[in-house]
């Protein structure tokens, strides 16, 4: 609250000095002006990466930065998951973790977008069956999930694709046995995981807050 209070005055004091430069007769020069508006961006910055060390406003993509804490994955409850109502349990894991829910709708995916999603399985024997799974008409949960290592610890939380030989603590080696309904897909790297989010969601469904515990959660000290 104290930064975006801070945010906020950073906002008008910028207005209030190109009211000045389009109103002062005698301005002094510009580059004075320049130079001071410049050293206030520059220690606003300063202070706010000091305040929050996790948060790298301004360079992200889509699927955030990677190796930092605002990296991002696509994670999706598969129609068995939601069938099952095991939605509540999946997303704890998440959210217990600390990690911030960014995105989250109900859908059934059109096959189009099912066949794109899995498009690099497009050659395996499975690859029709999975899209008809995915597709079944019972809908999927997609998410966008934030924070520090999410495509790897993701994918950890997920487990093996193979049920079977899922660690028993994932979420796989907890509740499936199958690898045709293995419940739930995460993102397998930063590039799949660009790729997922864009092909899902549209940016403006991507939410930009902070939440409460975050620092607690995210700080290296
Ligand atoms: P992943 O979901 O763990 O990333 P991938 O190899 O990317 O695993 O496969 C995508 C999905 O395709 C799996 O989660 C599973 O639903 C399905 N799948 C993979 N291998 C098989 C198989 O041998 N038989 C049936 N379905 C499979
Ligand atoms: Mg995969």
């Amino acid at each position: 609250m104290f930064s975006s209070t801070l945010r906020t005055s950073a906002r008008m004091a910028s207005r209030a000095s190109v009211r000045a430069f389009t109103t002062a007769r005698a301005a002094p020069s510009t580059k004075v002006y320049t130079s001071l508006a410049a050293a206030g961006v520059v220690s606003f910055a300063a202070y706010q990466a000091a305040q929050y060390p996790v948060r790298l406003e301004g360079a992200k993509t889509i699927a955030g930065e990677k190796g930092t804490a605002s990296e991002r994955s696509f994670v999706m409850i598969k129609p068995d998951g939601v069938s099952r109502q095991l939605v509540g349990k999946i997303i704890s894991r998440f959210e217990e973790r600390g990690y911030k829910l960014v995105a989250i709708k109900s859908l059934t995916p059109s096959p189009a977008l099912a066949k794109e999603h899995y498009i690099d399985l497009a050659s395996r024997p499975f690859y029709a069956g999975l899209v008809k799974y995915i597709t079944s008409g019972t809908p999927v949960v997609a998410m966008v999930w934030e924070g520090k290592d999410i495509i790897r610890q993701g994918r950890r939380i997920v487990g093996a694709t193979n049920p079977l030989e899922s660690d028993p603590g994932s979420v796989r080696g907890q509740y499936a046995v199958s690898v045709g309904r293995n419940l739930i897909h995460a993102s397998d790297g930063f590039d799949s995981a660009t790729k997922e989010i864009g092909l899902w969601f549209d940016e403006a469904e991507l939410s930009e807050y902070e939440p409460i515990a975050w620092p607690w959660v995210m700080a290296d000290n």
